[in-house]
């Protein structure tokens, strides 16, 4: 039997769920019950009977898993698959925020640590960041972790004061105007496709500017054959699957998430066996964090 079939009847005979991030390999992909970005996978989290979830993804989302679901287990693949930006927001800054600011509300982005979720009113991912801004009753937005998700939000909800943190996600830190030009120049009749986590410099040039999941949608509907896409280069694989005959160009080669790409077949096949690796949590922790995580599930609704 091959690897992905002895994973299948493992998952079987444990009644385990495999959930995969758009930016793990395409044969983790291959795997997955369901694959999709932060938002659907913390959905699916949540619905999910199974008793033993795999989630390949970085810790933060594993963190996500538990803090729905702490009556299941919940496997990581790689405990070492972390996203720099999760710890990207001071605590101490927080608290200072909250003192000093009236009518604030910390709105933090599910790429961040249990830890900082506990500090938040409400959670966001970058398919709900612009709604759940405009909704809330506060006037003062004090976004974590990452600056560019937020001067994106700013933009889109000008009604509030957005204020930023300098959190960043390193991956698509990477990409400069300069960047989305040399695609644009090597590629003159494609759309370019971002994700919200790049610079306002790359999102100012780009024809959309969305959450992964976003982006698929956006490319699968729009008659426009051809496009250049400006986030980890995992989610060409689910591009091409859902769109054979179109082409989809990665804007550079440096648009690889390290950590995501620590998630292979032979891990996932072992701490499955096993049941190794896996997230456990400080119980006053999860109870605070799920608060703002069910404050976003409420409010994206
Ligand atoms: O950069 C990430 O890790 C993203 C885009 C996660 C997600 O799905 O929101
Ligand atoms: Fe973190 Fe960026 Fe990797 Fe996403 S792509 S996990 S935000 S480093």
């Amino acid at each position: 039997m091959s690897l992905k079939e002895d994973i299948q009847k493992l998952k079987q005979e444990k009644n385990a769920i495999i959930l995969a991030h758009y930016y793990v390999e395409g044969d983790v992909q291959d795997v997955a019950d369901f694959v999709g970005d932060s938002f659907a996978l913390a959905k699916k989290a949540k619905e999910t009977d199974a008793q033993i979830i795999v989630f390949a993804g970085v810790r933060f989302m594993g963190e996500s898993a538990k803090i729905l679901n702490p009556d299941k287990k919940v496997l990581m693949p790689d405990m070492n698959a972390d996203c720099p930006m999760a710890h990207m927001a001071v605590v101490s800054n927080i608290r200072k925020m909250r003192k000093e600011v009236d009518d604030l509300a910390v709105v933090c982005y599910v790429n961040s640590t249990a830890e900082l979720k506990t500090l938040s009113d409400v959670c966001v991912t970058s398919s709900n960041a612009v709604k759940i801004v405009k909704n809330l009753p506060h006037k003062n937005i004090y976004f974590i972790p990452d600056q560019h998700l937020a001067s994106f939000v700013k933009e889109q909800v000008p009604e509030k004061n957005v204020i930023l943190n300098d959190g960043y996600c390193i991956t698509h830190h990477r990409m400069s105007k300069e960047d989305v030009l040399k695609a644009k120049e090597k590629y003159p009749k494609a759309l370019v496709l971002v994700h919200p986590e790049c610079k306002k410099e790359v999102v100012e040039l780009a024809d959309y500017a969305g959450s992964t999941a976003g982006i698929l949608q956006y490319a699968t509907k729009s008659e426009h054959t051809e496009f250049i896409i400006g986030t980890e280069m995992g989610v060409l694989y689910e591009l091409k699957r859902q769109n054979p005959n179109k082409k989809f160009h990665i804007m550079s080669d440096k648009l690889v998430c390290v950590n995501m790409k620590k998630v292979t077949l032979d891990k996932l096949y072992d701490v499955l066996l096993h049941e190794k690796n896996e997230i456990v949590l400080d119980e006053e922790v999860m109870v605070k964090a799920k608060k703002s995580m069910d404050a976003m599930l409420e409010m994206a609704k």
